[in-house]
């Protein structure tokens, strides 16, 4: 569609950034804090182990401060559970809980609506020994920490987030660090049993966020991407519908409804691999209502029909892995990539909103959406970003245009607030608006400078996304 009268954002838009506590808050194993499974793995070759990242613990104040001046109206971060609950069940840890509500302070000193993801590839370690998500009762440990945290906090954040990109966890939580595979022999039981506990876990915090919170909304926050086919042949659109209902439906349409997706049923059937569930998790999962949807989105995917002999060859959150029988991973030549190879489609950005209000309409907060790169600091202490500007321009641009046709947008928080450690990819693979003097090994003095991104963002908050211009 052509638009010529455009509708402009709400007033009330959130514009703000993103961050997750393991990436950034360093201080991995002080005041208390309880290892998780992001400090037990072994980080990949060539990357920065997880114990300073950004040193956001120690310097939350200068870093909202920062973020106050660039406008934001809401950070979304999230709480490490070991922190609060260093065994993850049991003992609090007071020190974790006043950290957090410090965080929160800050935040509201400012009118910074915090945003609030309760689990971010996180787990405790100590409950991962326990068997994870696989155990059963897991949904109860879930449970426990977000009645802690809507007891301690829900005075003060309106806004949840309940676990960041489940199907992440399912699809590559080999590369993220969050799924042990050793001695599984059917790797679909393990893994679609662990999101079965999930999907019951947030819907029963769902129901507890109501029940508890005096005004609170909380969602999802999947990682969400349309699957185009590569071609119009028609089994490459039936591949393209398999990738969409494994990648993004079965998420939302749990979330959302309660149903688990026809298509990922069948899939898992074939894989004897459907979950085991308990008398009334249907019904508790029926009636857990999201107030918006959270998504994170980087780009699209391209499919193409695969049959049966395909390989599946590691991939990750955005480049995705080949499904025997499913679907084949294929790239998309019209689109261009980032220096580390993923494609960047700000038209796929509009699809996707267009097709989830489409399916759900619900409203919708972009919870993370970002170029990685590898910045540079001149010597007069400046970082000319532009490429990141224009990656941001593109996508906001695109929501402008959603948001014209009817799409109910929330707010805007890509990733990231500040320059933090990647999942797999090291410190040097950059998204923050707020650059952070430390090399992979070297921590330097770990100062803060504004990017030009940082100016750039300030004035597109200041003009409610009217000004683009660079
Ligand atoms: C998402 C995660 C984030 C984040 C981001 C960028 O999948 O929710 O935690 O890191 O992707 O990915 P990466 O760090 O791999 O570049």
């Amino acid at each position: 569609m052509i638009i010529k009268k455009m509708k402009g954002l709400p007033e009330n838009f959130l514009w703000g950034a993103s961050t997750s506590a393991y990436q950034v808050e360093g201080a991995n194993l002080i005041d208390g804090k309880g290892p998780s499974v992001q400090d037990i793995k072994t980080v990949p070759k060539g990357t920065s182990e997880l114990d300073v990242c950004s040193d956001f613990y120690h310097r939350y104040k200068e870093d909202i401060a920062l973020m106050a001046e660039m406008g934001f109206k809401t950070f979304r971060f999230s709480v490490a559970w070991s922190r609060v609950l260093p065994e993850g069940t049991g003992e609090v840890n007071p020190k974790g809980i006043e950290f957090y509500s410090n965080v929160i302070d800050e935040c509201l000193k400012y009118g910074i609506e915090p945003l609030v993801t309760m689990f971010h590839f996180d787990l405790p370690a100590a409950l991962e020994k326990r068997g994870g998500w696989s155990n059963r009762d897991s949904v109860d440990w879930f449970y426990d920490f977000a009645k802690i945290l809507f007891e301690n906090y829900g005075d003060r954040v309106k806004y949840w987030l309940t676990i960041n990109e489940q199907n992440m966890l399912t699809l590559v939580g080999d590369v993220i660090g969050t799924t042990d595979m050793t001695g599984v022999t059917n790797k679909y039981k393990k893994l679609y049993q662990e999101n079965h506990h999930m999907l019951l876990a947030q819907a029963k915090v769902m129901h507890l966020c109501h029940e508890m919170v005096p005004g609170g909304k909380i969602g999802p926050a999947p990682n969400i991407s349309l699957v185009y086919p590569a071609t119009c042949k028609p089994k490459d659109i039936l591949a393209a519908q398999n990738y969409n209902a494994i990648r993004s439906w079965l998420y939302l349409d749990m979330a959302v409804w309660g149903r688990y997706n026809n298509l990922v049923w069948k899939f898992l059937e074939e894989r004897d691999a459907i979950p085991e569930i308990l008398p009334g998790d249907m019904e508790i999962m029926e009636q857990a209502k999201p107030d918006f949807i959270g998504f994170n989105y980087y780009n699209t995917a391209t499919v193409e029909w695969d049959d049966g002999t395909g390989v599946a060859v590691a991939g990750d959150q955005q480049t995705g892995v080949t499904e025997p029988g499913m679907y084949r991973i294929s790239g998309n030549p019209n689109l261009t990539r980032t220096e580390f190879g993923w494609e960047v489609d700000p038209e796929g950005f509009r699809s996707t909103m267009r097709e989830m209000y489409s399916r759900y309409h619900l409203p919708m907060i972009v919870t993370e959406n970002g170029l990685g790169a590898h910045d540079k600091l001149t010597e007069d202490g400046k970082i000319h970003d532009d490429y990141r500007i224009d990656y941001l321009r593109r996508h906001i641009e695109q929501i402008k245009l959603a948001v014209s046709e009817g799409v109910e947008m929330m707010g805007y928080c890509p990733w990231s607030a500040i320059d933090l450690v990647s999942t797999h990819e090291g410190v040097v693979k950059r998204y923050g608006f707020i650059y952070v003097n430390r090399d992979e090994f070297d921590l330097k003095d770990m100062a803060r400078y504004k990017k030009d991104s940082f100016y750039w963002y300030k004035k597109v908050i200041e003009t409610n996304g009217e000004d683009l211009s660079n």
